[in-house]
């Protein structure tokens, strides 16, 4: 062989070793609307309505719509203010379960358009959703199916009534990037003067196949949340916290969609991929009511740990007030709060450090893509591998209290479980927490006792499908 031929043969080997192939996916895994909608992380939440200005929380069905006086509204404040926390987009509840419409349907008298506001030419849904369009943040809505006011409600003709108001929302405001169905069904309420208990199977009554085909066809992009046929799942309850295992895979039927417990934790062996969202309000209600405070900012943090941080996205509830404002002291904890978050994960501490891998699937997949912003390059190992570990070298002694760990979930969420362990002084030794060490999926943020580290290493434990880990970070919180 000619010393040309042996170049080529070896140039070849390179290539061949470089183009390696991808893991291959292990299902279920995120449609790219998914992906998408993960990479949100945080959005909020409006409650505004007639509840406002009565100090309600659950409306009857029967206060008079003339109740609704905003002195002052204007969607654009609560858009700037809540960009300026940090959120990605914003859901307003355009009818929540007293059946108060915020934007002028055809429906309805029950809304907006026989109110003092504006002399009953507003339009709330469309007011908020320009604001939202001119300065960048994802609108998203909010439609309660239960209807206290609806004299037909429980009966086939609401369900037509319910059907028509998706349609005016999902024709006149958008692209929307999130439709809730709530969960909260049937029960006492005015029922066009009836004021009686009525209940119905939600399972069957709304008919969500076809409301959801409503919401699709102009907003292909949207998730759905709620109903029985979602995208996105609840976390099962309403104080901010996901379970410390979350799989965002999932079973379909309509006993798990409502099982409080499976929703916060997921089914490693679920068949349908449904990411968990958890929600909570910056205040204990919903609505504003004027004797209730915003949350501490040490409990807000936890929210943010114990949703983002566990592999859910966080959708953050800001109460409107009387004044059609978000308060300032929700605003001021608000930013207090995201400006923390900016400040704890400014600087990863492992770029720049050497990292070693127990194994890798080629050079295509190196453990170098790591510490690389780009969520698409991944350290990946070989197929039938399920144990591997990383282990990250730092110039110098290194104080950490905080671990962030990326899958790459287009190609499935496959680990099981993890452990984070340091080098000093010539052993290993474990970090110290309190969380659990389980799944990863699109994040997981542990936060432990500060180390002091001449070495990081994090073992991985797979329980199916190939590793892919997109990224690993390492920071010194200072709150
Ligand atoms: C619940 C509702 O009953 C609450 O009022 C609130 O809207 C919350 C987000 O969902 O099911």
């Amino acid at each position: 062989m000619t010393i040309k031929k042996i170049i080529i043969l070896f140039t070849l080997i390179l290539f061949f070793a470089a183009c390696a192939r991808h893991p291959s996916r292990h299902d279920p895994v995120p449609t790219q609307q998914q992906l998408e909608w993960q990479q949100l992380e945080t959005y909020a939440f409006i409650h505004f309505g007639l509840n406002t200005f009565n100090d309600m929380e659950w409306g009857y069905g029967d206060t008079p719509a003339e109740t609704f006086n905003p002195s002052d509204l204007d969607c654009e404040q609560w858009v700037l203010t809540l960009k300026a926390c940090g959120m990605k987009g914003v859901i307003l509840t355009a009818k929540h379960h007293d059946g108060f419409c915020l934007w002028p349907t055809e429906t309805t008298d029950y809304s907006i358009k026989n109110s003092p506001y504006k002399n009953g030419q507003g339009d709330v849904v469309g007011e908020l959703c320009e604001a939202c369009r001119k300065h960048g943040l994802k609108f998203g809505l909010y439609l309660s199916p239960w209807d206290r006011h609806q004299a037909e409600y429980g009966r086939s003709g609401y369900v037509e009534i319910y059907h028509r108001q998706i349609k005016e929302l999902t024709d006149h405001y958008g692209p929307l990037f999130e439709f809730w169905f709530d969960g909260a069904n049937g029960g006492d309420g005015w029922y066009g003067g009836a004021k009686e208990t009525r209940s119905i199977v939600a399972e069957n009554y709304y008919d969500y196949e076809k409301a959801r085909g409503i919401v699709w066809k102009n907003n292909p992009d949207a998730m759905i949340f709620g109903g029985t046929v979602p995208t996105i799942r609840w976390i099962g309850n309403e104080e901010g916290r996901a379970g410390a295992t979350l799989w965002s895979a999932y079973h379909t039927d309509f006993a798990s969609l409502n099982d409080t417990k499976s929703l916060s934790v997921g089914f490693s062996d679920g068949e349908a991929w449904i990411p968990a969202e958890v929600d909570v309000s910056i205040r204990p209600g919903w609505f504003y009511h004027e004797n209730e405070n915003p949350k501490s900012l040490e409990q807000l943090l936890d929210i943010y740990y114990q949703s983002v941080g566990r592999n859910a996205n966080l959708l953050l509830n800001f109460p409107v007030n009387q004044t059609g404002r978000i308060s300032k002291e929700d605003s001021l904890r608000a930013m207090e709060w995201h400006q923390a978050i900016e400040g704890a994960f400014a600087e990863n501490l492992l770029k720049g450090c050497k990292v070693i891998a127990s194994n890798t699937r080629s050079h295509r997949f190196s453990p170098k893509h790591v510490l690389c912003d780009e969520y698409t390059h991944y350290w990946a190992t070989e197929d039938g591998i399920n144990k591997a570990e990383l282990v990250f070298g730092f110039p110098e002694t290194t104080s950490i209290n905080t671990v962030v760990l990326k899958e790459y979930i287009p190609l499935g969420q496959n680990v099981k479980a993890f452990n984070i362990s340091y080098y000093c002084n010539g052993k290993w030794l474990p970090v110290v927490t309190d969380e659990t060490m389980t799944t990863i999926g699109y994040k997981r943020i542990v936060r432990f006792q500060t180390i002091h580290a001449e070495k990081l290493r994090i073992r991985f434990l797979i329980e199916k499908g190939t590793l892919c880990v997109s990224q690993v970070g390492a920071y010194n919180r200072q709150s």
